[in-house]
């Protein structure tokens, strides 16, 4: 069987990421549509030895979709995604919108893939830094219960968008030509610096992406998890970085840590700092897994153990992940 795919806010970053990864992975597909503001409508974009033409984001693009991956912010999901679904695709959306609906599944494949059973016609991809986060934490949690992870990432500018990672191109260039660097993106330059500012800051001193680590991963992975989050804008193109701190309830030793690791899912660990073996975000770049490193007991703690989780915030922090979570409702014949 084949399915009638639309690729919503087909010119995103994102977006553009579905489309590659849709011909990478093979996905089963009879049609792909491209969707995006009625201003690209037209554009046209290779694919194979073809070309997709881009068609307007509105009423009536949904009737002969099967499943619609939507990248295309907020505004865009909050507004087309029950039309979609109202003209009979099932929607996987990448934005924040609708992730904390009790009537929305939130779901990391290699986490969580029973939860797609029970949605009602959209299911949420979550947040870039919670996605590779989870991937990790959950083989350990299976089997040492974490209580508590206190996480601080180091994103990628990607992560904000294309205007975002031109502006670090932009600013490198004033740095080297003597130019003046004047910030659009962020409060301040992002080229040689590091933004404890990523998204708004709540009322109770937290960003909302901080906010995100932590009830996404309650809504997911479980909700007795405390989680403690601080996120980090840093001069990267692509690939976000975590350094996670994790206190189990259960004693592990080393040993079955790693094993745990080495077997799990969409995990790849690569760790001998003694040879300068260690995740990286360029070598993650591109790639699908997690990549874990830096493993090592926390002394301070009783069971306490430290992580160095790295990922490519547009493919499995995004793309690649949504992909996997349209391969999910094929594996489970809910298509
Ligand atoms: C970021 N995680 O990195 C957010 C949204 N992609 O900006």
């Amino acid at each position: 069987k084949s399915y009638r795919i639309a690729i919503v806010g087909a010119l995103g970053a994102v977006g553009q990421e579905m489309l590659k990864i849709l011909d990478q992975r093979k996905f089963p597909f009879e049609t792909i549509k491209l969707l995006d503001i009625p201003s690209n409508a037209g554009t046209m974009v290779p694919f194979g030895n073809d070309y997709l033409i881009v068609e307007a984001a509105k009423k009536g693009a949904f009737s002969n979709v099967d499943i619609a991956l939507f990248s295309a912010g907020g505004d865009a999901s909050q507004e087309l995604a029950p039309i979609a679904i109202n003209e009979g695709a099932i929607v996987i959306d990448n934005s924040s919108a609708w992730r904390m609906d009790p009537t929305v599944p939130l779901v990391v494949p290699e986490v969580n893939p029973e939860d797609v059973d029970w949605h009602k016609g959209l299911i949420a991809n979550p947040n870039c830094s919670t996605i590779q986060m989870l991937v990790a934490l959950k083989p350990i949690h299976d089997i040492f219960q974490i209580q508590r992870v206190v996480v601080s990432t180091y994103q990628a500018v990607s992560g904000t968008g294309q205007k975002a990672i031109d502006e670090l191109r932009q600013q490198a260039e004033c740095y080297v030509t003597g130019k003046d660097i004047i910030p659009q993106v962020y409060p301040y330059q992002i080229g040689f610096n590091a933004l404890p500012h990523i998204d708004v800051f709540q009322e109770n001193g937290y960003t909302k992406e901080e906010m995100k680590m932590v009830n996404e991963t309650k809504k997911i992975l479980d909700n007795n998890v405390q989680v403690s989050a601080t996120t980090v804008r840093i001069p990267v193109f692509r690939g976000h970085s975590e350094s996670a701190n994790i206190e189990t309830k259960k004693a592990f030793d080393m040993d079955e840590i790693y094993t745990i690791l080495r077997n799990a899912p969409g995990i790849q660990v690569i760790d001998d700092p003694g040879n300068h073996v260690y995740p990286l975000p360029i070598l993650a770049e591109g790639k699908d897994d997690v990549f874990v490193g830096r493993i090592r007991k926390d002394f301070t703690i009783e069971n306490g153990l430290n992580l160095w989780i790295v990922s490519d915030n547009l493919r499995k922090g995004a793309a690649l992940n949504a992909v996997q979570i349209a391969e999910t409702l094929i594996q489970r014949s809910l298509i």
